[in-house]
């Protein structure tokens, strides 16, 4: 229930209502903190965790937002070319300014200001994928298709 959610798990949760998708956050007990923990505490492949990986426009300073499968190395030259600048990884005090999460916990949704966003295709392929709620021990399930449904997440080649 939501009730019982800690405060950043009850913001995604919230996030995801306001988008009227009919996903429900969960914490468990164990850690949620990498793709590969996320894996093993519920059970799935790693290519079904969603990273949400920050990067930072090394021009205009513009947060960037890759939902990445689980199992793949986003391509920075390519997604350079897509962003129309330079991308450098963000520092861990950018991701907090930027999405109001921390490192481990960020989810695809309920950013303090809209990012833009570039979502994995291989992750559309999914009928099941699961996503960082706001902690390191809160998840959500999804389809693939939610994802795309989520926000103005543009779909592209990312590795
Ligand atoms: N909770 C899981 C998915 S359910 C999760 O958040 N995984 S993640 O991959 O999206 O987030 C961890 C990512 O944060 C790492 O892949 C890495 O890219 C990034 N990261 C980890 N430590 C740092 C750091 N010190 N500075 C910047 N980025 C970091």
């Amino acid at each position: 229930m939501a009730k019982d959610l800690s405060d950043s798990a009850k913001k995604v949760q919230d996030a995801l209502t306001v988008l009227g998708l009919p996903c429900q956050v969960v914490e468990l007990p164990a850690s949620t903190r990498t793709a590969q923990e996320a894996a093993q505490a519920i059970g799935c492949t790693v290519a079904q965790i969603v990273k949400s990986l920050v990067f930072r426009g090394t021009r205009t300073a513009k947060p960037i937002l890759v939902l990445a499968s689980g199992v793949n190395r986003v391509n920075e030259k390519r997604l350079g070319e897509l962003a129309g600048e330079p991308v450098g990884k963000a520092d861990a005090d950018f991701v907090r300014q930027h999405t109001g999460f921390a490192i481990g916990g960020v989810p695809p949704v309920g950013h303090t200001a809209p990012i833009e966003t570039y979502i994995d295709s291989e992750l559309l392929e999914f009928e099941e994928i699961w996503a960082a709620a706001g902690n390191p021990h809160a998840v959500f399930r999804l389809t693939g298709k939610d994802l795309s449904k989520m926000g103005q997440g543009r779909v592209a080649a990312i590795k």
